[in-house]
């Protein structure tokens, strides 16, 4: 498979409710689609990043230069056999792991493609169905966010992510025990803690979380461990783990006892797959993460999802929950706590090509010939 035309594609979405982390107030996405065509198909990835590097040191800009100045001219032209061979192609490229996931995603998709099967079964996916949890934003008082989560409670999320930060943690969070004493029920602090918060973290314990996750620095594993060492509730690693080396550090020190894969945080589904297969082995607990994905991204997340460790509810709700219009057909969405793993080719969404023009704010494309 010849690699012939790559297209970075910047596009925008408004979110239907405004996404509250202990780091920012997101309103709209303001992210990027890579298209990667062989012959007559073309398969699609999605990069991560938002606007502004406050998640990780990658955003839309950046990526945007790094793919059409690093990344595309190594690949442009490439003669691939299986998509396992992009990480080394790529790795001359230190980190810059959401750019290189979103060249690699689409070549996964083109592969899938031209293989004639899905992308879920050109990873080795086994699950048919994944379970779908959500990730809740901070709200402004304990009350908005009970009615927030009842909603979605009745609406049959199999787990409810609740973020939090000081000031809006453990009261928060005790509301919405006290009206759902069984939903499954875990906490993210986007890194909005230190050792020092170790005693009122503590009291995570009374809460019966499945998981409190990245409670300390964006690029610790030491401290989580003297934290997890502290707390009964199970700590999960997201903004830490870049890495399958970055993984198998954590679990050496006991930094965590589950881990959130994000295919964009780790570089690309070669990664993710590496992760996957080390956490089963050594018996943690693995879910897949959000980065509040159009649907071409969620595709991916749901491919991802269906790997046999994948074990918990990952944050791949309904297109609905986020967009009033989604750029895949048909859209995303949940049965009793569940979304089905698209058994199509690549993908299994075919693209809204309108709506995906629509918008369209840039397109910058190479071919192989060097137009
Ligand atoms: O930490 O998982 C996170 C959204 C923005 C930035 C970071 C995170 C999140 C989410 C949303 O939790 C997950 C989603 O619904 O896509
Ligand atoms: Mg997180």
């Amino acid at each position: 498979m010849n690699i012939e035309k790559i297209t970075v594609r910047r596009a925008e979405l408004d979110l239907i409710t405004p996404f509250t982390t202990s780091f920012s107030t997101q309103s709209n996405r303001d992210f990027l689609i890579v298209e990667a065509t062989s012959g007559a198909k073309t398969g699609f990835g999605e990069c991560g990043a938002f606007a502004y590097p406050y998640y990780s040191e990658e955003y839309t800009s950046g990526c945007e230069l790094v793919l059409i100045e690093q990344l595309i001219p190594l690949l442009i032209g490439a003669e691939i056999t299986h998509p396992r061979e992009i990480r080394d192609i790529l790795a001359p490229i230190k980190r810059n792991n959401m750019a290189k996931a979103a060249v690699e995603g689409a070549i996964w998709d083109l592969w899938a493609k031209t293989q004639g099967i899905s992308l879920a079964k050109a990873i080795g996916g086994t699950k048919r169905s994944v379970e779908v949890g959500l990730s809740v934003g901070i709200k402004e008082s304990e009350n908005q966010l009970v009615d927030f989560v009842s909603e979605a409670v009745d609406e049959g999320f199999a787990r409810i992510k609740v973020k939090i930060k000081p000031g809006a943690d453990l009261s928060f969070l005790r509301a919405v025990r006290a009206e759902h004493p069984d939903v499954p029920l875990m906490a993210d602090a986007n890194n909005a803690y230190t050792l020092a918060d170790t005693d009122h973290l503590r009291h995570l314990d009374e809460l019966n979380l499945t998981m409190i996750e990245q409670p300390l620095a964006h690029d610790d594993i030491v401290d989580h461990r003297h934290l997890q060492q502290a707390l009964r509730t199970p700590i999960c690693l997201d903004e830490s783990i870049h890495s399958l080396a970055d993984t198998r550090k954590a679990i050496e020190l006991g930094s965590c006892r589950i881990i959130n894969i994000k295919i964009g945080r780790v570089g690309g589904i070669n990664e993710a797959k590496d992760i996957e297969a080390l956490c089963r082995d050594e018996g943690l607990d693995v879910w897949c993460g959000g980065m509040l994905e159009s649907g071409i991204g969620r595709a991916h997340n749901l491919a991802i999802a269906s790997l046999p460790g994948f074990t918990l509810p990952g944050d791949t709700a309904p297109s609905a929950r986020y967009w009033k219009r989604d750029v895949i057909i048909p859209e995303v969405t949940m049965n009793r706590g569940s979304v089905d793993v698209p058994q199509g080719l690549g993908i299994g969404f075919d693209i809204d090509v309108a709506e995906l023009e629509a918008i369209t704010t840039s397109e910058h494309s190479v071919e192989v010939d060097g137009r």
